[in-house]
């Protein structure tokens, strides 16, 4: 049996916090200097935030994973790490109420979340409640003393998918374009990951461009499905999907009709072999690891933002599963393996 308490709340538990939020808020203050880092302390309390849903959501499923191994790593005989994961579901609207109802409970030493629209809603959340500390991944706030953030370098992880998109198209089409089937539009997704998707393409050839569709949500699979039919139907015969748990309708639509997907953040060979012929991914498992234990050792260095990409081991095309090599054609392979051997030895630099 682990030793560390994970408590997995659903978004209507939460009222339960905002009741009592006051009330604690009031206490935490009294006791902040010995709780900075918790080095201290016998019970650690970390609350983890999850926007949206963790099933379905590749980068969520690393987070959750990553924080509770550095939590069974720190428990020992003298200290207890305690983990209480909320789910913010996806009710974007909702989420700066939930995240304040955290802080003002001032049950967590730490409290971590992810996803590039987090920093702002915790910069507000941070002044008004000044004694809480924040683990923040996949964004990116400088200069707040109570906020650490980690972001990945994506353009080298959409390059690297476009790269591989372009060169499936080669193989078997005439038509220059590939797909890009996201949840919603947002700021990293239109000034990094598409032009990193398009950029990764365009080095195979330089007039392909890309067919962008928006599901509108992260869940809606049979929307995700019928963009995708739409877009094989124009002739796309590669999509990259990141539409969190709508991503389905896009693998068993793409199936259906021998089109090939490029899955994004986690190894997707295995959803359906042969169908998913890449996997450009980033190591969140890793990321929430590593941060949450150097908080746990006192060591977290709050107010800085850090980028980490491929040459930093959190950002890769994974090229080492059996799938991949027995469902993709060795030609594309190699050519997709000499792209990233450019990017690690500094040949090509996509900062
Ligand atoms: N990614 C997911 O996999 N699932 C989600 O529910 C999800 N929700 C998001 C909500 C917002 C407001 C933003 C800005 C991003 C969201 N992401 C989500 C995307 C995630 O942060 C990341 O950009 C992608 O997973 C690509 O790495």
């Amino acid at each position: 049996m682990p030793k560390f308490a994970i408590k997995l709340i659903p978004g209507l538990c939460l009222f339960f916090f905002l009741s009592s939020a006051l009330f604690f808020f009031s206490c935490r203050n009294k006791d902040l200097s010995g709780r900075i880092q918790g080095e201290d302390e016998k019970t650690i309390s970390v609350g983890v935030f999850i926007p949206g849903i963790i099933s379905g959501s590749p980068v969520y499923e690393m987070l959750a994973e990553g924080v509770m191994a550095a939590a069974e790593k720190h428990n020992n005989g003298t200290r207890s790490v305690e983990i209480v994961i909320i789910e913010g579901g996806y009710n974007q609207a909702e989420w700066e109420n939930k995240i304040t109802a955290m802080a003002a409970s001032g049950s967590y030493n730490l409290i971590v979340s992810s996803n590039p629209s987090i920093p702002d809603i915790v910069s507000g959340i941070s002044e008004k409640f000044p004694g809480q500390y924040f683990l923040l991944l996949d964004g990116e706030l400088r200069g707040n003393p109570r906020v650490y953030t980690l972001r990945y370098n994506q353009r080298e992880q959409a390059y690297m998918a476009g790269y591989m998109a372009a060169l499936e198209t080669e193989a078997n089409g005439t038509v220059k374009r590939v797909g890009l089937i996201a949840a919603q539009e947002y700021p990293v997704m239109t000034n990094i990951i598409l032009p990193g998707f398009l950029e990764g393409a365009q080095t195979v050839n330089p007039r392909y461009e890309v067919d962008f569709r928006i599901v509108g949500n992260w869940y809606d699979a049979a929307k995700a499905a019928e963009l995708t039919e739409s877009l094989i139907r124009s002739g796309v015969r590669v999509l990259l999907c990141i539409a969190g748990g709508a991503n389905e309708g896009v693998v068993n639509t793409a199936g259906q009709s021998d089109a090939k997907v490029v899955w994004f953040d986690t190894n997707g060979y295995n959803i359906k072999p042969g169908t998913v012929i890449g996997s450009s991914v980033l190591h969140q498992d890793l990321a929430a690891y590593s941060q949450l234990n150097r908080f746990l050792s006192g060591t977290l260095p709050f107010g800085t933002a850090e980028i980490f990409g491929v040459n930093d081991g959190y950002v890769d095309f994974v090229q080492d599963d059996p799938i991949y090599r027995e469902t993709v054609a060795k030609e594309i392979r190699e050519k997709q393996a000499a792209m990233i051997d450019k990017i690690r030895s500094g040949e090509l630099t996509l900062n």
